[in-house]
């Protein structure tokens, strides 16, 4: 770092305007002109969670490095793009808001976020959110879901910020750490940065407007303070692509498959059709959930389309 360089953290990222919280307070910044980190290609260079060094100034000042990344959450930008797009960096925890209805989350993008998550080796928990609403006709939808990812081996949390069950406890996770919110549109995400943190002004979606429409409230990254801790909102996200993920490794960001892997006779098992697969014979009995194996070969299929 040269004289009159400092050291921050970027809070928000517009795609032109960027903020860097410093010691000295937050900073309004832009970029330097070909400014991106080796080895990592996405449609946007700089991004929230990122360490940088700026050079102040009165009227604009200019994020002129980024430090190497600890980890991040990436993700294919559209369906059928080879970009891709990064939600966030330097990520300690990552919490995955997932509605049963209103909007219901589709199973695969549970899946697909969950496989990233394991790939970049971040701890998450999988929130079922709006818990006010998971009335009688939903009980056996809810046992079931908490089931799958609970036998898989993920911490499986319920919250409502209608009555306040387990605010409390997700207070208690942000202590000390940065935990990423994600999770699809209208979930309630942006609300429950308002609930655990009021002092904190957030937009969210208004009760009287539908999020079937598909409407985002959200559009950008933030990060907020709370505690001793910070909070990433994130703008609701559709699909989930995945990117730089190999087939033959895939099955080791499902660990209830891993595990079973070893007992595979092949060693390099793609757990599709081989004779004597312990994934495949799991699947049968219905230890392993057909919805997760399902999931698998989706990524298997889609990945093979786009390496033609
Ligand atoms: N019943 C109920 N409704 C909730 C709860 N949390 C949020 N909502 C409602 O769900 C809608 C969407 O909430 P938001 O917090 O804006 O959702 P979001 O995930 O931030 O959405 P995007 O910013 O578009 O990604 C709003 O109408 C909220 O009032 C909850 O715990 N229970
Ligand atoms: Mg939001
Ligand atoms: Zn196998």
């Amino acid at each position: 770092m040269e004289a009159g360089q400092i050291l921050g953290t970027v809070i928000s990222a517009t795609g032109s305007w960027y903020e860097v919280a410093t010691e000295g307070g937050t900073l309004n910044c832009r970029i330097r002109g070909r400014l991106r980190l080796k080895g990592v290609r996405s449609t946007n260079p700089v991004v929230v969670g990122d360490r940088v060094v700026v050079e102040p100034d009165d009227q604009s000042s200019v994020i002129v490095e980024i430090m190497p990344r600890r980890n991040y959450v990436i993700r294919r930008a559209s369906n059928l793009s080879k970009e891709s797009h990064i939600i966030a960096a330097n990520i300690d925890h990552a919490l995955l808001i997932v509605t049963l209805h209103s909007p219901a989350t589709p199973r695969e993008f549970v899946d697909r976020f969950l496989v990233t998550c394991e790939a970049y080796k971040i701890p998450l928990s999988i929130v079922l959110g709006k818990a006010d609403t998971l009335v009688e006709e939903y009980a056996a939808e809810e046992e079931e879901f908490t089931a799958i990812y609970r036998d898989a081996g993920y911490e499986v949390l319920r919250i409502s910020s209608i009555t306040g069950e387990g605010i409390e406890h997700i207070r208690g996770m942000l202590t000390g750490r940065t935990t990423l919110v994600a999770g699809n549109s209208g979930v309630g995400k942006s609300t429950l940065i308002g609930t655990i943190a009021p002092d904190i002004e957030i937009r969210t979606g208004e009760i009287s407007e539908s999020h079937h429409k598909g409407k985002h409230t959200t559009t950008f990254s933030t990060m907020y303070s709370v505690g001793d801790g910070y909070i990433i909102d994130t703008p609701g996200i559709k699909g989930f692509g995945l990117i730089d993920i190999d087939d033959n490794e895939l099955c080791r960001y499902f660990p209830e498959m891993m595990r079973l892997a070893p007992d595979c006779r092949f060693y390099n098992c793609t757990h599709t059709h081989e004779p004597d697969c312990a994934v495949l014979d799991a699947v049968k009995e219905g230890t392993v959930a057909w919805s997760r194996y399902e999931s698998y070969l989706k990524i298997l299929d889609e990945d093979d389309k786009y390496r033609k």
